[in-house]
């Protein structure tokens, strides 16, 4: 691959995964990482062994040595910052969402393919084995064509009104929150799986805490701990804790998902069941390696992961023997690898094929999550 320099902004929880994922992929180098606090940016710094730190975004930017730039700051941030990578020249991987408006995000997929540059968005999800082998057997049609999604993404860590995160404030977050969060990641896997569009969207969003208790110092993604409340001060919020969203797809299959952040004892619960004529395949990322293969007439299969039982594509992206469990790390390994094999093949003929979200398909995503506010909004179906 050669020796590609990253430079990494944001030092919180999706930084850090991104740092941890990069480093495992041999000849591409972390060379810097930015906060808007110094002193974090050097503790990072000094924890990975990277040998550069800012206190500024756009220095980092535009240090000449960095030819790739991965945005892992808050959403309000990824327009302006994944704007100046592409124009200093730079490949860009952001994070989800693109940018917190569709009007941004279209700007940004345009301007990634006017520079030329590979640009990719973080959609994770894609990148499990066991997703890419429904994929697979969906395009093969092994139970026939599909005609019906069900499923949604669930967690737990905003479920007390004392937990709170930059992502409760709009003006950091944007407009929507847990649709734009996780919400997102289901619509951009399930597309990829069927490879279809969703076409039509109505939507039902519901906030359980219109207040939460905002603690005095910073707090991570995930944060465990929860503060007292006298410690805190109350704010509002007008963003969605969850929701539900009937969809339609081109070419006539129809689903319904489900999204909450508030959903006790779901840590990170992104499952779909896709029924089709002689069959059904379910997927949840919770038991990432086990396959659930449904059937009307025969007793219902388990197929665990494992290369030898596996398309080609989905083997591919298998490193470890069945038994031996792969999860979010690995999927994020598999994205960068993706992503860098990309950068690196660049120029070069025969095209190679990448199976990252790019700006243009992330742009795609953000017009289905503005299309689910507006239908809430309206207590209506919205087409995209
Ligand atoms: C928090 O909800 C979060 O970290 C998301 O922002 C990520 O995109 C998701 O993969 C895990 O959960």
């Amino acid at each position: 691959m050669g020796d590609i320099k990253v430079g990494i902004l944001g030092t919180g929880f999706s930084a850090t995964a991104h740092i941890e994922a990069l480093q495992r992929i041999p000849s591409v180098q972390v060379v810097a990482v930015a906060s808007s606090r110094l002193s974090r940016a050097e503790e990072i710094a000094a924890k990975y062994r990277i040998p550069m730190y800012y206190g500024e975004a756009m220095e980092l930017i535009q240090d000449p040595d960095i030819q790739v730039v991965h945005n892992c700051t808050a959403n309000h941030l990824h327009f302006e910052y994944n704007k100046a990578a592409l124009l200093a020249g730079k490949h860009v991987l952001s994070e989800k969402p693109l940018s917190v408006t569709v009007k941004e995000s279209d700007e940004l997929q345009q301007l990634a393919k006017e520079k030329g540059l590979v640009a990719g968005v973080s959609y994770i999800y894609r990148h499990y084995p066991l997703v890419e082998e429904i994929k697979q057997q969906i395009a093969a049609q092994t139970y026939g064509n599909p005609y019906y999604i069900t499923g949604g993404y669930l967690q737990d860590w905003l479920q007390h009104a004392t937990d709170y995160n930059w992502r409760m404030d709009s003006e950091l977050n944007g407009p929507s929150r847990a649709m734009a969060d996780i919400g997102s990641h289901w619509v951009d896997t399930v597309q990829y799986v069927v490879g279809k569009k969703i076409v039509s969207v109505f939507a039902d969003l519901g906030i359980v805490h219109p207040v939460r208790y905002k603690p005095k110092d910073q707090v991570n993604t995930f944060n465990a701990s929860l503060p007292a409340i006298e410690d805190c001060e109350p704010v509002k919020v007008d963003t969605e804790d969850f929701g539900s969203v009937l969809v339609r797809f081109e070419g006539g299959m129809k689903g319904v998902f489900a999204i909450s952040q508030v959903s006790s004892g779901r840590k990170n619960k992104l499952y779909f069941e896709i029924a089709a004529e002689h069959g059904a395949l379910r997927w949840d990322q919770e038991e990432a390696n086990r396959l659930w293969i449904g059937s009307r007439d025969v007793p219902n299969r388990i197929l665990m992961r494992d290369a030898s039982l596996m398309s080609d594509q989905a083997a591919s992206i298998t490193h470890y023997p069945g038994g031996h469990e792969e999860g979010w790390p690995d999927a994020l390994k598999n994205l960068f690898y993706d992503f860098y094999r990309t950068i690196s093949k660049k120029g070069n003929e025969p095209k190679v094929h990448s199976k990252f979200a790019t700006f243009e398909q992330a742009c795609g995503v953000m017009r289905i999550v503005e299309a689910i506010l507006e239908s809430h909004k309206r207590q209506q179906w919205v087409d995209i």
